[in-house]
């Protein structure tokens, strides 16, 4: 997977090589980053890459030609099939089916935003997805698609251990995790829940999955509403929502 990236801070960017289970999978060539500056493509003496917005205002705009300029040069560079990716708050919601779907493509260019934007010809010119984090302000686009990188690069096998992948496609999919403990057995008279010290892993399983569903349900119902609840997982609901007091 061949990832580039047009960006007005390039080594920020590509920190996202340097740890954890994403820069190892750089490290072992599953996965290439490749950035552009679009300073390095303004062609005057202050190598200018904003410019006052027309129509006035505060803030300024990127402009044209150094970023269209970068996101060539870049994609000469890349797969065929490699779609342009403006990260930006006008965005589609990025979620895990996105990033799936852009983890099996050869190769994405994302695009970060500085400033209040880009030029919107840009955007109709050389941007095939705007997609966003989410309803909150940062201050440029770098962070999103590190953010992409390290979502996308997770789901590409091999990425993962054994153990981390098996995580992934488990039967707690489209759910909020399940509580985590380890040692000390008590913390100021908080104790781990017993069934995590029983040994028996069907009983183990079912708390667990109990714990997925009902945390879900109470802090994200939407998550619970798409999966059609059958018998057994409504039983582990009420379960769990009379236990945690919600239920008498
Ligand atoms: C309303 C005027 N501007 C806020 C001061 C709009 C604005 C411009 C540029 C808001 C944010 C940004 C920079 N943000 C991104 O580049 C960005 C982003 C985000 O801020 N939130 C969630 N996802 C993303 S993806 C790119």
């Amino acid at each position: 997977m061949k990832f580039g990236a047009v960006t007005l801070f390039p080594e920020r960017v590509n920190d996202i090589a340097g740890y954890g289970v994403v820069g190892r999978a750089f490290e072992r060539g599953i996965v290439t980053l490749t950035c552009e500056n679009p300073r390095d493509y303004a062609r005057d003496a202050h190598r200018t890459v904003d410019d006052r917005p027309y129509g006035g205002g505060p803030g300024m705009v990127m402009k044209y030609e150094p970023l269209a300029a970068a996101i060539d040069s870049i994609k000469a560079a890349m797969p065929d099939r490699s779609p342009v990716v403006y990260l930006s708050p006008q965005g589609e919601l990025f979620d895990q089916a996105m990033a799936r779907r852009f983890s099996e493509l050869p190769g994405v260019v994302l695009v970060a935003g500085r400033y209040e934007g880009v030029d919107e010809r840009l955007i109709e010119s050389h941007v095939d997805e705007e997609v966003s984090l989410g309803d909150f302000v940062m201050s440029g686009g770098e962070i999103a698609v590190m953010a992409v990188i390290d979502t996308v690069t997770r789901l590409i096998p091999g990425v993962l251990g054994d153990a981390e992948s098996a995580e992934q496609d488990s039967f707690m999919d489209g759910l909020l995790d399940c509580p985590h403990y380890t040692r000390p057995e008590e913390i100021s008279g908080r104790r781990v829940p017993p069934v995590l010290l029983s040994g028996d892993h069907a009983a183990i399983g079912r708390w667990r999955y109990k714990q997925a569903l009902g945390r879900s349900f109470v802090k994200r119902p939407e998550l619970v509403e798409k999966l059609k609840l059958d018998g057994e997982q409504r039983l582990l609901l009420e379960e769990y929502l009379r236990e945690s007091g919600r239920r008498s």
